[in-house]
């Protein structure tokens, strides 16, 4: 139940961004979201997983570094089974 809600959450900030680009996941709003997202997550193995990638891509952020944040993003996402 709580996985389905995460992924009905993550699905229902995709369909929010018509034009799902890097732009719109590379920002502030969004990594509050996966935040938010991970810290609802059962499995404390990938949920750390999760974590050290959101830290990375929130990093390459800061230094405007937009493909390695997608890049650490995705590895985020894959931690959370999206
Ligand atoms: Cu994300």
């Amino acid at each position: 139940m709580l996985k389905t809600s995460v992924l009905a959450a993550f699905l229902a900030i995709v369909a929010l961004s018509p034009a799902y680009a890097a732009q719109d996941l590379c920002n502030e709003a969004h990594m509050k979201q996966m935040d938010g997202m991970i810290a609802k997550m059962t499995d404390a193995t990938k949920q750390k997983e999760a974590t050290t990638a959101l830290d990375m891509s929130k990093a390459a952020m800061k230094k405007g570094d937009t493909a390695g944040c997608m890049k650490h993003m995705n590895e985020a996402h894959k931690a959370m089974g999206m």
